[in-house]
């Protein structure tokens, strides 16, 4: 069994015996089977042994617990119930004290619940994130928070999941004290306290008794049905909350037991709990050494993607040369990163000492030799291959060996970008969403001829900068893109739906924002420009085209497929859905209503197929890279895992089915998998895939 628990006796300063508990399971001591039978091995000899007075528990320096063991979760949890332990540390009749050195997390912050004090480090940080998990915490947690801090506080802190810092922690009362110094402070504090506290009555330290105080949650249940529409988690866990506050604790805790069971055993859990690790698989590359990160970072191009790079290398540690050759770019550009930390110092989310280290940390240039003594330079200019070409040609130039050459670019050849330098084994694309100081992926792309330490130094930087980075192959539109590009939203426009029903399909599917939405966000003209100048005609694109003919750029021109208000709120526009009838008139498309369903397989099942199809080519590394990609690049509902884990989850024969239906030519693999009846963790399905990935790459990692 994974895990255990160490014991080690401390004489206190009042010369009685304390027993230090220790769980012991690396890297985040998650409450493996060998943790638990070790607490319940532990607890019935501090029992048992009438020398000892008290116990401490801890989980060693730098973390105290990271909750259950998501691991545990498919493979069955055996040895003995989190639940059954938490009881028989809170019914000790010896003081417990909870020391607690970093994150305590789920799990772990419900064990520390059933401790009778919890005594922390300004690193600590208590959280019950079960919700980002799709289920809530299983062990008490729905029962004893309310009864420390209140039902609606408790409400919110379950809800949102968000691991909360010591200091705001012991201000909630999360935590009872705050202990300054290192590890060692905090254990020795612990052991004072506990022996201090041993023969003291522990009744009203026990949580898991009598009811927690009446609340009215009803408001709570709209606000978080709006903030994680289609969540089931939430409503769950204020249907615990408000048990707390109607039952006693006994009674209450059959409705956690209840409610946890429902959601652990439901798609969405599975889908979460696949999500949690695919985002942490997709970091790793198989073959691929470790690097380090880089120093100096170049960023030539200081528009919108460039001054949101800059922010983000200096907020992660990272030099930074930002470099326009045009001074009122560069102006522009650093003016708004001053404008966004100044509001960041208003808001109180950073200090100005922090802004002014930041700023400083950030070198404007208008001189391309200043890019020496970088370790790599992102390119992030606008998307016209001719100006790359000659910016790498001057990168080639001025760069050091060694250094990294990417391009920011969102689907142009990285090899064609490769040829215009003589180290086309130093290119890379690192493909970041915009604004990139917010929008977590970052795609690194592989040209044919990039070098493996080079894409190592990629994955590198994206770690460094705390992006959830994939590594993927060098075809337009890389992943993300390539595969949201082709949902069906377009033949739905152009086949008599207007744009409120189909952005309320996508809504209800769990999109943040429906396509028609979201082309007004990213602007019309920024497609319609290119595709005017390219002189493109595409009977898809007939809508889209009329649009940006009668100036309907988006929210930047104040109407596109809908009208905006002064504060970009958008509603429906007559004028524009007259515009979009003509359009199905001139084409001989009457208006029509389709089913939820009908849409969302129109909209999302040809990303499906395109995935299958990036999985064939060896463009991606896994199926999961491209549910990671979708959900970090496009906010696709992470509560489904993905488009790859939600075709699998409707059938892959259905979905051939349909695909084959709408037109569409299926990709080979599909087929493959709806004749075979793959699963997503099938062997077969992921040989062939990694075969595929390995097959294409002439540098073998
Ligand atoms: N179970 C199993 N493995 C875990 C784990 C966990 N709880 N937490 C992390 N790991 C693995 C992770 O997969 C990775 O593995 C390695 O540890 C390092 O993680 C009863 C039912 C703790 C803040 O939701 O938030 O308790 O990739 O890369 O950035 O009510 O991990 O190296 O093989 O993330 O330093 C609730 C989840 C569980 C916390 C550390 N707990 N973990 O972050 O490292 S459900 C959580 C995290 C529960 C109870 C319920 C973070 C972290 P590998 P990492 P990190």
């Amino acid at each position: 069994m994974k895990g255990q628990v160490l014991c080690e006796k401390r004489t206190a300063s009042d010369g009685s015996c304390v027993a230090v508990l220790t769980m012991d399971n690396k890297p985040v001591n998650a409450l493996s089977a060998g943790v638990r039978v070790g607490l319940e091995k532990q607890l019935q000899e501090l029992t048992a042994d009438s020398s000892v007075k008290a116990a401490v528990l801890s989980g060693g320096p730098g973390v105290f617990c990271g909750g259950a063991d998501i691991s545990e979760f498919a493979t069955g949890v055996e040895g003995p119930s989190l639940t059954d332990i938490i009881a028989a540390i809170e019914n000790s009749e010896k003081p417990v004290v909870a020391a607690i050195d970093g994150v305590s997390l789920g799990g772990g912050y419900e064990v520390a619940l059933g401790c009778h004090w919890r005594l922390a480090s300004s690193r600590a940080q208590a959280g019950l994130p079960e919700v980002n998990l799709g289920i809530l915490p299983g062990a008490g947690g729905t029962q004893r928070l309310p009864r420390l801090i209140g039902a609606e506080k408790s409400v919110d802190f379950i809800c949102r999941g968000t691991p909360m810092k010591a200091q705001k922690a012991v201000q909630l009362g999360l935590y009872d004290q705050l202990v300054d110094g290192d590890y060692s402070s905090l254990l020795q504090a612990a052991v004072e306290f506990a022996a201090k506290a041993a023969g003291q009555d522990l009744t009203l330290r026990r949580l898991g008794r009598g009811k927690a105080k009446a609340a009215e949650l009803s408001q709570k249940r709209q606000e978080y049905a709006k903030s994680r529409k289609g969540e089931l988690a939430p409503q769950a866990i204020i249907s615990c909350v408000e048990a707390a506050v109607a039952q006693d604790f006994q009674d209450a805790m059959k409705v956690e037991f209840s409610e946890f069971c429902k959601l652990m055993v439901g798609p969405q859990a599975q889908a979460l709990q696949y999500m949690f690790f695919a985002q942490r698989q997709c970091q790793k590359v198989p073959g691929l050494d470790k690097a380090a990160a880089p120093g100096t970072c170049g960023i030539v191009g200081a528009g919108l993607m460039g001054s949101g790079i800059a922010m983000c290398c200096a907020e992660n540690g990272i030099k930074v040369v930002l470099l326009d050759i045009d001074q009122k770019n560069l102006d522009r550009g650093m003016t708004a990163i001053k404008k966004n930390y100044a509001r960041s110092v208003e808001r109180k989310s950073k200090s100005q000492a922090q802004v002014d280290g930041l700023l400083a940390s950030i070198t404007p240039s208008t001189s391309y030799d200043s890019l020496g003594h970088c370790d790599i330079v992102v390119e992030a200019v606008f998307e016209n291959m001719d100006l790359k070409r000659k910016i790498f040609a001057e990168l080639d130039r001025v760069c050091k060996p060694g250094c990294v050459l990417a391009s920011n670019t969102s689907g142009l050849n990285i090899d064609s970008i490769a040829e215009a330098t003589k180290r086309p084994q130093d290119v890379v694309g690192c493909h970041f969403f915009s604004p990139a100081n917010v929008m977590p992926l970052l795609e690194n792309v592989r040209g044919p001829r990039t070098a493996p330490q080079v894409m190592a130094k990629a994955m590198a930087f994206g770690a460094k900068l705390k992006k959830v980075t994939c590594l993927v192959g060098n075809c337009p539109g890389f992943i993300a893109n390539r595969v949201m590009n082709v949902s069906g939203w377009t033949h739905l426009i152009q086949g008599g739906l207007l744009p409120h029903q189909i952005d309320a399909a996508a809504e209800a599917f769990g999109m943040r924002m429906g396509p028609t939405r979201m082309m007004d966000l990213v602007g019309l003209d920024l497609f319609g420009r290119e595709r005017e100048r390219k002189g493109e005609q595409d009977p898809d694109r007939v809508v889209f085209d009329a649009m940006y003919k009668a100036s309907r750029f988006g929210q930047k021109s104040g109407k596109g497929y809908y009208s905006y208000d002064a504060s970009r709120r958008h509603s429906r526009d007559p004028e524009a859905e007259a515009l979009i009838q003509q359009v199905w008139k001139n084409l001989g498309v009457q208006p029509r209503e389709m089913s939820q369903e009908e849409i969302i397989d129109v909209l999302y099942l040809p990303v499906v197929n395109e995935g299958f199809k990036c999985l064939e080519e060896g463009m991606a590394l896994r199926a999961s890279d491209i549910d990671v990609c979708c959900v970090f690049g496009y906010n696709w509902p992470r509560y489904t895992g993905g488009p790859m884990k939600w075709g699998f989850s409707l059938g892959l024969d259905q979905v051939l089915a349909k695909v084959e239906k709408m037109g569409l030519k299926p990709s080979e693999l599909l087929k493959e998998g709806a004749q075979k009846k793959w699963r997503i963790n099938s062997k077969e399905f992921n040989a062939g895939v990694a075969s595929a990935w390995n097959s294409r790459w002439t540098s073998k990692l």
